[in-house]
Parts: structure tokens; C-alpha cells; sequence
């Protein structure tokens, strides 16, 4: 055994491996570029304006950061390691060794004390928050997906023609389904689908939800202020799926009411996101 380790020879780095290696460092520092500047991309998840969502940054940044310490501090002991220890010429086989029991145990312990510690303890709080049910006075709405659209029912708002809860109108494809929202306040949503499997995804407000066909899927949602937040589906569901929009429309309280009153009518209403055939929840009956 000792003879072989001792003639193993290393073969040296062609100058195409070295030539692979730069090109692909190149093209990784090439698309990190387009992870930086932009923060005012309609869908950044790392822009958060609801409180979900907000929850959903901070859980990815408390795991995000201690591994890049991790990261930054095990590749650079590899590194170091590499180049100072490396095979020199006419270099003897240094002296084999085999195991450390307390080392081993340090480092099994002193990495789950800080998983524990740093990320879990005060990452499961904030899980059960997102997992919860809507609270009881969270204002209701059911969305569906179908291909390829989503449609808003709301439960609270009586369309006066039919007697019926406001639906939101069919959308062409390509068209936003916009869901008006008032804003500050939390919102239950309660998500199925009639055929096959979408997900509801507005980046800004909240993570995917799933819209599965015969489960409804109760979650809550909360705008931090008045605005238009952009979405879609967000579950590869056939070939209109990229025309799957969503745009949630969060209101003030009064401006809130008073689209509902508008829609509830039958008012039609110019459209927030564009359009000339944009009508806003005139209901199934107009
Ligand atoms: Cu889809």
C-alpha cells in the first residue's frame, strides 16, 4: 500500500482544464449580475410588501446567511489546506493517521448546537405564524384556477343582480385576473382548482400557494399599504400557463369599499392594468 500512495503521481492540470474553469467562473460571475440592482422588479421575492411574505425573506436570509459563513470558512480551510499542504517534489508521504474521536464529535455537536441555536429556535415561531389558519375576522375570498385563468369569488359582497356572491369575470388568456383587496388587513384566501394543479403566487405578498382540484388550501395574506402587486401561476399546468396573471389590487379601506359597491352594481370600471376590454368584477350576471 505504502508503495503505491508513495509513486501515485498527480496528473497536472491541462491548460483546457484551466481554460474550462475560468470560462465557467466567468459565466457564474455573469448571471449573479442579474441577481443584483434590479429590487424594483414587479415579482422580487426579496422585495417583500405584505407581512407573509416579509416572514418568508427573513426565514430565507436566517438560513442564508449562517451557511454562507459555513461556506466561506469551510472553502476557504479546503483552499488553505490545498496550498499549503500540496505534494511537493521528492516529498516523503507524511505520516498516515486515521480518525479523532473528539474531533469528530466537536464537529458533529458544535454545528447542530448552531443549527439548533441560531436558525431553528427562532425559525419555528415564525413557521407556525405562516402555517396557521386565517384568523376568524380575516376578510374571505376564493380563488380558482383553471386553465388557463384565475377567478375570484367574494363572499362578503353580494351582486346585486343575481342575489349571488361578486365573481370576478372571465379573463382572456395573457390578461391579468386582477383581485382587489383592501389593503392592511389580513385577507383568507381559500385556493382550489377545477382541473389540474396550479399555484398561486404573488412574490411580493406571499410564496406559492397550491391550487389542487377537491382540497381547498386556507392561507392568509396581508398588504403592508395600498398598490398593485403582480403574480402568476406558478405550477407548470399546459400550454396557456405563462398567461396565468394575476394582479392583486390592495385598497385602502374606503377605496376598498368603494369598488365593491361599483362591482356589486355592475359598474364597469376602468381597468387597473391595462386593456380596452378590461372590465372589473362585473359578475357572472352582467
Ligand atoms: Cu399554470
Amino acid at each position: 500500500m505504502r508503495m503505491t500512495v508513495s509513486k501515485l503521481r498527480l496528473p497536472r492540470p491541462r491548460s483546457t482544464h484551466l481554460i474550462a474553469g475560468l470560462f465557467l467562473l466567468l459565466l457564474i460571475a455573469l448571471l449573479a449580475t442579474g441577481c443584483i440592482g434590479e429590487t424594483d422588479t414587479p415579482q422580487n421575492t426579496l422585495a417583500p410588501e405584505g407581512e407573509v411574505a416579509r416572514h418568508q425573506r427573513n426565514l430565507f436570509m436566517l438560513a442564508m446567511w449562517p451557511a454562507l459563513v459555513v461556506m466561506i470558512l469551510v472553502e476557504g480551510a479546503i483552499v488553505v489546506t490545498l496550498l499549503r499542504f500540496r505534494r511537493r517534489k521528492n516529498d516523503a508521504v507524511p505520516k498516515q493517521t486515521h480518525g479523532n474521536t473528539p474531533l469528530e464529535i466537536g464537529w458533529t455537536i458544535v454545528p447542530t448546537l448552531i443549527i439548533i441555536g441560531f436558525v431553528g429556535v427562532p425559525m419555528l415561531p415564525v413557521l407556525f405564524d405562516l402555517g396557521r389558519d386565517p384568523k376568524a375576522d380575516a376578510y374571505p375570498i376564493e380563488v380558482t384556477g383553471q386553465r388557463f385563468m384565475w377567478s375570484f369569488k367574494y363572499p362578503d359582497i353580494k351582486d346585486t343582480r343575481t342575489g349571488e356572491p361578486l365573481e370576478s369575470p372571465p379573463v382572456p388568456p395573457g390578461r391579468a385576473a386582477e383581485l382587489h383587496i383592501p389593503a392592511d388587513k389580513e385577507i383568507a384566501l381559500t385556493i382550489t382548482s377545477v382541473d389540474v394543479n396550479h399555484s398561486f403566487g404573488v412574490p411580493r405578498l406571499a410564496g406559492t400557494q397550491d391550487a389542487i382540484h377537491g382540497e381547498l388550501h386556507k392561507v392568509w395574506i396581508k398588504a403592508d399599504h395600498p398598490g398593485s402587486f403582480s403574480g402568476q401561476c406558478r405550477e407548470l399546468c399546459g400550454t396557456g400557463h405563462a398567461g396565468m396573471l394575476i394582479t392583486v389590487i390592495a385598497q385602502s379601506k374606503e377605496d376598498f369599499d368603494a369598488w365593491a359597491k361599483e362591482a356589486a352594481a355592475g359598474v364597469k370600471q376602468a381597468p387597473e392594468n391595462g386593456g380596452p376590454e378590461a372590465v372589473t368584477a362585473t359578475g357572472s350576471g352582467g
